[in-house]
């Protein structure tokens, strides 16, 4: 096997080693004996010298008008188009995802670079009549600074794509650490920006490992706004230490989305819809449907029949088309998925598919799990109320929609859910009543589109939004402006009051 590429930081426009002369091993998780790339190991001076150099940058791009920001953006959007299926291999290797799926994420990359350079044009902001005569008044968004992105690696282009965009069309630059199992996707979305004419400084790339690297970034003093996914736990870590220099903190975190199922529902309807959404990309979204939620009326069969089709199920090597589910992510996270699988037949579930790791002949050197569907779980159970991130699913029985949408919300997570009924009126019940921050109806929980706000409630996040023009709040300020053409002073509250 021929020596695997060697990665560098990316800082100020240059490509360069880490000052602690140290790099890491990114792995095939389907095989790890393939080596996808090595990495700088960086710390807190590679991170300060990104952070300089971004803030360097921030000086002329901020006055670079939006629309031509936008256009960098529009070409970007070409070439990664011309790359999208390059570009999904790599995604595959590094992380495991199937072929499929990572084109799946090169698109949404790409739909959200035209949607965000469409906001050069826009970035819309509010004129309002003044209570006083000859005055006129208009807020308009400022951009913040030096960005701190920190971003997973199951979506490996998608999500930096999601915090690299916004912050870029508003005037700010950025330093983004991504995450360690799987940094190449990055590098490759970065390489069309820069194709495309991003100048030096404005994304800066350092690779590296949470408290090494990321740690630092949300330390420095000259960040000025920290965009993280990951869990629950780090992004509280987080908040804590970006709170001491007073930054803006965008989290997007765990989840343990519910799907209802009612007793009206198209069960084979329901069928595909959960397969897709428990076991598309091995369960490790964020808006996996990690519970189902069923009317005690439809478990059993639903669980018949889910079974059926959860054995049809191939697993392996995503690159093969015929694959439709990959390994977890790395050791760590297989070890999760197979305790959780113990977990849940100590607790009593019964196992209605899967159950078991796989580790015959074609499988031994990856982390490959079988698609695996608990039935008979109490809402209360662990594997009910904990977040797996892998190809595990709790079939829960219920008596009706209210302990349905109870059973739903009572988790300390508020991402996805989803209720499967043709009853229109217990569909908007569930949309009024399903505490998360995304519902759909007669669709599993994942499938999120990125002109639309995207994240949850609870433990989740902290009320912001990645997608839809709301990303943008993320990464701007308000700025109002008022314009008085009286010629002589005017005294708001005072000299027009009754
Ligand atoms: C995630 O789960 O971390 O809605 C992101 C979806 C995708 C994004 C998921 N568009 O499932």
């Amino acid at each position: 096997m021929s020596e695997p590429t060697l990665y560098h930081n990316l800082i100020g426009g240059e490509w360069v080693r880490s000052t602690t002369g140290q790099t890491f091993e990114s792995t095939n998780p389907a095989d790890t004996r393939e080596i996808v790339g090595r990495f700088q190991r960086s710390g807190a001076d590679d991170i300060a010298a990104a952070v300089q150099a971004a803030a360097h940058a921030y000086e002329a791009w901020r006055l670079t008008p939006a629309p031509k920001r936008g256009e960098i953006l529009f070409k970007a959007a070409e070439l990664l188009r011309q790359r999208k299926e390059q570009y999904a291999r790599d995604m595959t290797r590094e992380m495991g995802k199937v072929i499929a799926e990572a084109r799946g994420d090169v698109q949404e990359a790409i739909d959200m670079l035209y949607f965000i350079a469409g906001e050069g044009r826009r970035l819309y902001g509010q004129t309002t009549p003044s209570e006083m005569p000859n005055k006129f008044q208009m807020s308009v968004r400022v951009p913040l600074g030096v960005c701190g992105l920190i971003t997973p690696w199951n979506f490996p282009m998608a999500i930096p794509s999601w915090k690299i965009l916004p912050a870029l069309i508003l005037g700010n630059t950025v330093v983004i650490k991504p995450a360690e199992d799987a940094p190449l996707s990055t590098y490759n979305f970065v390489q069309c920006l820069l194709d495309a004419g991003l100048p030096p400084g404005v994304v800066n790339i350092v690779t590296g490992y949470g408290p090494e690297a990321g740690e630092p970034l949300v330390r420095h003093p000259d960040v000025k706004v920290v965009s993280f996914t990951g869990s629950t736990a780090v992004g509280h870590h987080l908040t804590k230490v970006a709170a001491e220099t007073l930054k803006h903190v965008s989290l997007e975190m765990g989840g343990k989305n519910g799907i209802i199922v009612m007793d009206d529902a198209d069960l084979d309807l329901v069928v595909e819809g959960v397969l897709w959404g428990a076991f598309g990309t091995t369960g490790q979204r964020c808006t996996a449907s990690s519970r189902l939620i069923a009317h005690r009326a439809v478990a059993t069969e639903l669980g018949r029949k889910l079974a059926a089709k959860a054995d049809g199920i191939t697993i392996g090597n995503g690159l093969d088309e015929r694959v439709s589910m990959g390994p977890s992510i790395n050791a760590d996270q297989y070890k999760i998925v197979c305790d959780y699988v113990e977990i849940g037949k100590q607790e009593g579930a019964v196992v209605v598919a899967g159950g078991e790791r796989l580790t015959t002949e074609g499988y031994s050197h990856g982390y490959f799990h079988q698609p695996t569907i608990f039935g008979d779980v109490k809402p209360s159970m662990q594997i009910a109320q904990e977040e797996i991130f892998g190809p595990v699913t709790a079939i829960i029985p219920v008596d009706s929609l209210d302990e349905a949408i109870s059973v739903a919300n009572g988790v300390k997570y508020g991402l996805s859910s989803s209720i499967y009924t043709r009853d229109v009126n217990q569909a908007f019940r569930a949309m009024r009543d399903l505490d998360s921050g995304i519902v759909y109806v007669n669709a599993p929980t994942i499938g999120a589109e990125i002109h639309l706000p995207f994240g949850g409630t609870k433990a989740t996040g902290n009320g912001h939004r990645e997608g839809g023009v709301q990303a943008l709040d993320v990464f701007s300020e308000w700025k109002s402006l008022y314009i008085d053409f009286n010629g002589q002073l005017q005294r708001a509250q005072i000299d027009n009051a009754e």
